[in-house]
């Protein structure tokens, strides 16, 4: 992508309205634009990352087995009143009525629906277990959205349900999403924390939250010192033992949790108990049949006889992601992405595109690097060079490449690591090859 044709609205102020270095940095970067309170565009750059970061959440739910669908945003209020979930939801549901005067709503999460669709489309337990999932848009009308995208009123949601035949099926179903869940946060170069947590409306009797550690966290968080080293993910989600196993381990060792210190958990770590910040980007359930046995979901067992299906929720905060990943990823110049999320993996910058010869060296590597795949956002304005290594620090890029009219005449290029401050100058294929 050439920036002299793209939509790149930076800003050169902090804006007043931001008060976490996130929020500031994805509206001075260009990524956000509030339209309403708590409600945002996503201008391209943002864009970008919330696709990169979708593409990972949907690529380990596929993985671990969960079937992608898609449900509408707008529900019709007869659902809601069928679980008893209409009422006691309270104000933060956006409520609306149509032509005809129906209530609907507009969903802030999706138990009732998926469970009611689930049940129009089974008869037999050799029909499940199956987990279902979307990525769509919720709204709550939060009382207070703060903190731009991490707190929205309107926010994208990875949202998912398991059905199964019994407790211990069910349970399975809890430990693969937990795994793939600690997969998810890995392949965007973050680690993430499970902790025990309260169901709150959602209800059941089982729930962790997951949390990304970082300074400006909104809950206080305590966790066995052993998070810090432990990044293991290596556990066979098909082996129901192992996975118990696996999920057990971390949870007696790693017990920790939200805000109130628990004594329990601070006993079992001791000194090892360790104190921190931390943004909270999934939360997963277990809530047997509540939902199944106030949507009618039910199935025919092997003896004939009918079975309530246990279910379970499973969310991620794909929009609260992009807050939360540049709140642990970021230094005084702007964000600094993890290459797996960035929204482009290298910005070719031209020094002097004034020059016939420096323009001409840039065109050839930026159509080469194109040819290769990798993905370059093409800094070709008629700017400063100062002002293009700022714009480029500033979005985070995590490769810099530098076209200069010195390096040209010795047929060489500077590649610089965002962040790592580490440069060095190469041919330009030898650049080609290292970036692609
Ligand atoms: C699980 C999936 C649920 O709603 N039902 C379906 C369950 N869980 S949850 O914890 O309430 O939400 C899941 C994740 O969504 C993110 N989130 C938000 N992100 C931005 N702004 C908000 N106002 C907001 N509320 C929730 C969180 O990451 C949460 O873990």
């Amino acid at each position: 992508m050439r920036l002299s044709r793209y939509f790149l609205p930076v800003l050169k102020e902090t804006p007043g309205e931001a008060q976490i270095v996130s929020h500031q940095l994805m509206l001075r970067a260009g990524l956000i634009r509030q339209t309403a309170a708590g409600i945002y565009a996503w201008l391209p750059l943002g864009l970008r990352v919330l696709k990169k970061i979708e593409g990972i959440v949907r690529a380990e739910q596929d993985r671990a087995g969960a079937v992608e669908v898609l449900m509408p945003t707008i529900q019709p209020a007869d659902l809601w009143r069928q679980s008893g979930r209409y009422d006691a939801y309270g104000p933060e549901m956006l409520r609306i009525t149509d032509r005809h005067d129906r209530d609907m709503l507009f969903s802030p999460t999706a138990e009732e629906l998926f469970t009611t669709i689930f049940a129009n489309g089974v008869r037999s337990y050799r029909d499940l277990p199956r987990i279902l999932y979307q990525i769509q848009w919720k709204f709550r009308d939060e009382i207070r959205p703060r903190f731009g995208v991490m707190r929205g009123r309107e926010f994208l949601m990875k949202d998912a349900y398991s059905f199964d035949v019994d407790l211990a099926s069910a349970r399975h179903s809890y430990n693969r999403m937990f795994i793939a869940y600690l997969r998810t946060f890995a392949a965007m170069g973050m680690h993430a924390i499970p902790m025990r947590a309260d169901t709150g409306p959602i209800g059941g009797d089982l729930s962790h939250e997951f949390h990304i550690v970082a300074a400006t966290g909104e809950s206080g968080v305590f966790y066995h010192a052993n998070w810090d080293r432990s990044r293991s993910t290596e556990v066979d989600a098909d082996d129901a033992v192992a996975l118990q196993a696996y999920v057990d381990g971390l949870n007696a060792d790693y017990a920790a949790t939200d805000e109130k210190r628990d004594p329990a958990a601070e006993a079992a770590t001791g000194a090892d108990l360790k104190a921190a910040r931390g943004i909270e980007v999934g939360q997963i359930f277990y809530f047997g049949t509540k939902y199944s046995a106030a949507m009618g979901l039910s199935v025919q067992g092997a003896d004939g006889q009918p079975i309530v299906p246990h279910m379970g929720s499973y969310g991620v905060g794909v929009s609260r992601l992009v807050g939360a990943i540049i709140e642990a990823s970021h230094d005084k110049d702007g964000i600094v992405w993890p290459e797996a999320v960035a929204p482009f993996k290298v910005a070719l910058i031209n020094l002097r595109a004034d020059d016939a010869a420096c323009t001409a060296a840039a065109d050839d590597l930026y159509a080469k690097l194109g040819a290769a795949g990798v993905e370059v956002l093409y800094d070709d304005r008629d700017e400063r060079g100062g002002a293009k290594f700022a714009t480029a620090d500033l979005i985070g890029i995590p490769w810099q490449v530098v076209v200069g009219p010195k390096g040209v005449a010795a047929g060489t290029v500077e590649v610089k690591r965002r962040g790592a401050g580490l440069r060095k100058e190469m041919g330009v294929d030898a650049a080609v090859g290292r970036l692609a």
